[in-house]
């Protein structure tokens, strides 16, 4: 067993957190880890370190038309997987199994219809071949689906055609199976029937691969050759002794003596990978956290200081002698007014650091469209308050119509600084202290509230934040 090795209960947790992450405005490249590591801990590690099978996948990678589904069809003298001379041909994984299936492609199993082939003539016992699609063919996440397919395998047939074996596409995948540490058998394939140019083209495929460290040395005697012979329309397949070589290491795979340690050296690969995941993803979600202030502060500043300049405006007086019809509408423009002007602010210097936050939305540059009605909501109701607000701070009875002149004094007062309340309702006044403070700090409240209300917007453009406790999963010790 694995030394180490985290618990199925951990990355059972870590999957969920991972699945429920969503990481897009964070980024392309942590949006890549959380779904390959969502990948590695769901599909591949929980099922590997709670089951009991040794069967392993072998997954059949490489360009199209390299001819990897011929090759899985020589294997098997019969048709598994349709090959043709459109590109790509295969655009789903399919599966050749003699019946047992490891849990590790349950995930596969049920997205594929149609994914796994029975056969009359199994591949070796312990063993299930999977034929995957070009790297081109994408799912509807737009990630290549032999990407996802090499997650999960534990051995690799790696299938160029003469053509096209130095494509980067191809060295791309290869890079992934040496990070999970994966068998790989290298297949140069469809070559020109000279044999000796197959020495040649295989050395310099060798010396490719090693430079890239996916072989151990750069010797031509590590590449499988197979010269160009011809298929059958029957089965799809090549003579059965032309793919000889292959069917060789695929034996020697499906050894009992070997699984063990094959699957142990996947899982080792797969939790070492999920580890740097881990490390990336968090690094990326710190660096937007740092950024998220970066741009949310200089915006809350200056929504805090058309807040200011509205609440210094009322209280100077510039709503003095509104009558009550009118106050509402007046506060209420005057507010969203301000609102707009910060909006523009705001998004012209997010728009200066980061213009692809506020590039596809120019509301932000103007106040929100539901502002004023917010203001005249929250403005309505700051005025029916007003009515038992003497009542509540004085804890005093007052009769319906004393209530009404208080109200409507302290109305006034609270946008007119000038006011002079006539005697008799001075005196109410003064037995309840504090009162017109009070009711105009309401005001500025409600005032600073509906600016608020409108810089969301702003919030809500850079995505949901990752929360302290996704941290922690992520950061969970066995990870380290
Ligand atoms: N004559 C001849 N044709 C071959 C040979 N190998 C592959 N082909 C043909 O090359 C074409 C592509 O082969 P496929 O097996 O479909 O290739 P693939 O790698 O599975 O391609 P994708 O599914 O697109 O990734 C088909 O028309 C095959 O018949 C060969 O050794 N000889
Ligand atoms: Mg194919």
């Amino acid at each position: 067993m694995i030394d180490h090795a985290p618990s199925p209960d951990q990355l059972l947790g870590l999957t969920a957190t991972l699945e429920r992450l969503d990481l897009g405005s964070i980024g392309e490249a942590a949006e890549a880890c959380r779904h390959r590591a969502a990948i590695a801990a769901g599909q591949y590690l929980v099922p590997r370190l709670t089951s009991e099978s040794d069967t392993i996948v072998v997954a059949v990678v490489g360009p199209s038309g390299g001819g990897k589904s011929t090759i899985v069809n020589s294997l098997a003298r019969r048709r598994i997987s349709e090959v043709g001379s459109l590109r790509p041909t295969t655009v789903e994984p399919v599966a050749w199994t003699g019946g047992e299936v490891p849990p590790t492609l349950d995930g596969l199993r049920s997205r594929v219809a149609g994914f796994l082939v029975d056969s009359l003539r199994p591949p070796p016992e312990g063993v299930v071949v999977v034929d995957t699609p070009p790297p081109e063919v994408v799912d509807d996440a737009g990630v290549p689906i032999v990407r996802q397919i090499l997650e999960i395998a534990d051995a690799v047939i790696f299938v160029a055609g003469a053509s096209r074996y130095a494509d980067a596409g191809g060295f791309a995948l290869l890079g992934l199976a040496a990070e999970r540490g994966l068998p790989t058998v290298m297949v140069l394939n469809r070559l020109p029937e000279s044999s000796e140019s197959h020495q040649v083209v295989a050395a310099d495929f060798a010396a490719k691969l090693a430079a890239r460290r996916l072989l151990p040395r750069s010797a031509a005697d590590l590449v499988i050759t197979i010269a160009e012979g011809i298929v059958s329309s029957d089965t799809g397949a090549l003579a059965p002794e032309i793919v000889a070589s292959v069917a060789k290491d695929l034996e020697a795979m499906a050894d009992p003596q070997s699984r063990p340690g094959i699957i142990a050296a996947a899982v080792a690969g797969s939790i070492r990978r999920l580890r740097d995941d881990l490390a990336v993803i968090r690094t990326h979600v710190f660096d937007r956290a740092t950024r998220r202030v970066e741009l949310l502060d200089p915006m809350r500043a200056i929504y805090r200081a058309e807040g200011r300049r509205l609440v210094a405006e009322v209280r100077r007086g510039k709503f003095a002698g509104t009558g009550v019809a009118e106050l509402v509408d007046g506060l209420a423009s005057a507010a969203t007014r301000r609102a707009g002007l910060a909006a523009r602010t705001s998004a012209e210097l997010w728009h200066k650091s980061e213009p692809a936050i506020v590039e596809s939305v120019p509301d932000l540059f103007g106040h929100g469209i539901e502002t004023l009605e917010v203001a005249h909501d929250r403005l309505e109701f700051w005025l029916s308050e007003l009515d038992d607000l003497p009542r509540r701070m004085s804890r005093r009875r007052l009769g319906a119509r004393n209530r009404r002149r208080l109200a409507e004094s302290v109305r006034i007062a609270s946008i007119d600084p000038r006011y002079v309340p006539g005697r008799r309702v001075a005196r109410r006044l003064a037995k309840i202290p504090g009162l017109v403070e009070s009711a105009r700090d309401r005001l500025a409240d409600e005032l600073r509230g509906i600016l608020e209300t409108d810089s969301l917007r702003f919030v809500e453009r850079l995505g949901p934040v990752v929360t302290g406790r996704d941290l922690t999963e992520l950061s969970a010790e066995a990870y380290e």
